[in-house]
């Protein structure tokens, strides 16, 4: 039995499923989880002493690659002073600072937890600047797990196969309307249904959990345009994208302006961090200066700031950065392409910049129907070819690819390479069918 397994057995005891979140169970990919004793540029080495070039970099806040030394050094000199005090600090100051300066479209911010905590509190912002209740999100969207989100949303909840969660009242979700993600038409039915009565769309300016799936042109415009002709707010739930497809996110890299963003993740560089900030009018109705109530024991917690202004800094300071990240995913997402192609694989590859992924279906991937028919079994069985092969993809098909700096060309060939076997293993045999 290997101290993965051991660990696990006594796992499952204790916690649901042996995990603090669904995905790293390997529900959906089979096999035993690994569990993880420690980190390093861009591998992860599990408890057996197993090092893995990782793909998942704790789900997007490893950007600068896993124990940075900027951001391990800022942990450990906050740390010295006390980890946290419940009351205000320089660190939450220099940091909405910077979240100001980076991107243009926040005027205020405020600091929570987690990027579910950071959507739960901009859809109660946005329902108390607007006093409507509706909100329109797209299916296939992962806006954590707040009760009015888990509508027919991505990650764990596609990933189980179910359109919502049980223990979720229907009055909770009775205000949520789905919309079908890059389809405009979908969202104007909704507007037409509901109207006067819609306080914000809120969307991921690159779906990335339902596999990724990038906006069609015009699409994010569009929903720019709708919502400033209806006094709709716009949320662009950047959690994922954040910080990742450029210093000023999604919405530096699509020019288009929320009216709140939502953060998580790379601004926490790793420490529990999440975010929510937007036009100056509408923060303003967040207490204890507005109505609308938001609070938190944690929030800005000066060790968690001082991890995420390093990381920040460093991408502020460094635009050869983002360079590098999109030419190691163009190196990486074109080549599996290639193998597509020269193998004829039922497969679709879609990525942009850093973020992209493998979909287990030949036709292509633009919407939550588009992605479900995806053969999550054959997903699987590449999970687990790759893994064997020292290769940390996510487990499951409803996820993403995450590249970070720590990255190399090399890597990205090993992993090619490896891809190229699975391929000739698989798909090659297939052919000769
Ligand atoms: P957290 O509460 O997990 O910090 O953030 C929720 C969230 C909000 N918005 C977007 C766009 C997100 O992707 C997430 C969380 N992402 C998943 C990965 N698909 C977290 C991984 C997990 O659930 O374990």
């Amino acid at each position: 039995m290997t101290k993965s397994q051991e660990l696990f057995s006594r796992a499952v005891r204790l916690i649901p499923g042996g995990v603090n979140s669904p995905v790293r169970a390997f529900g959906a990919v089979g096999g035993q989880p690994r569990f993880i004793q420690k980190a390093e540029g861009a591998r992860i080495c599990d408890v057996d002493g197993q090092s893995y070039l990782d793909y998942i970099g704790s789900w997007g806040p490893m950007i600068l690659g896993h124990n940075h030394p900027a951001v391990y050094e800022a942990v450990v000199k906050a740390a010295e002073n006390g980890l946290s005090f419940g009351a205000a600090t320089e660190r939450e100051v220099e940091m909405a600072e910077l979240i100001c300066q980076m991107v243009p479209s926040i005027e205020m911010v405020r600091m929570v937890n987690s990027g579910t905590e950071a959507v739960m509190s901009a859809v109660r912002a946005a329902r108390g600047f607007t006093g409507r209740d509706k909100i329109i999100k797209f299916e296939g969207c992962y806006h954590g797990h707040s009760d009015a989100m888990l509508v027919k949303a991505g990650s764990g909840v596609m990933t189980g196969g179910q359109p919502g969660s049980a223990g979720v009242p229907s009055a909770c979700v009775q205000d949520t309307l789905s919309a079908v993600y890059n389809d405009l038409s979908s969202v104007d039915h909704l507007i037409q249904q509901h109207q006067g009565k819609i306080a914000a769309i809120i969307v991921e300016p690159v779906g990335a959990n339902m596999g990724v799936v990038p906006p069609k042109e015009g699409f994010l415009q569009g929903l720019r345009q709708r919502c400033t002709k209806e006094g709709i707010l716009l949320i662009f739930d950047e959690v994922i994208t954040g910080f990742r497809l450029g210093p000023a996110g999604a919405q530096g890299l699509f020019d288009v302006t929320p009216d709140i963003t939502t953060f998580g993740k790379i601004i926490g560089a790793g420490m529990p961090v999440g975010a929510y900030g937007g036009r100056r009018e509408i923060m303003e109705c967040v207490s204890p200066c507005g109505k609308v109530y938001q609070a938190g024991t944690l929030s800005g917690n000066p060790v968690a700031m001082a991890a995420g202004l390093a990381q920040l800094r460093i991408l502020q300071s460094t635009p050869q950065i983002y360079e590098k990240l999109n030419s190691l995913g163009e190196q990486l997402f074109e080549g599996m392409r290639r193998l597509v192609k020269q193998y004829q694989a039922p497969y679709t590859v879609n990525s942009i910049g850093s973020l992209g992924c493998l979909f287990f279906t030949p036709s292509s991937v633009q919407n939550y129907e588009d992605a479900q028919r995806s053969d999550t079994a054959a997903y699987g069985v590449y999970f687990r070819f790759m893994l064997e092969n020292g290769i940390y993809l996510a487990p499951a098909q409803f996820e993403a690819m995450f590249l970070s700096h720590a990255h190399t060309r090399e890597d990205i060939d090993f992993t090619l390479e490896s891809a190229n076997r699975f391929f000739a293993r698989t798909v090659g045999n297939l052919g000769e069918k």
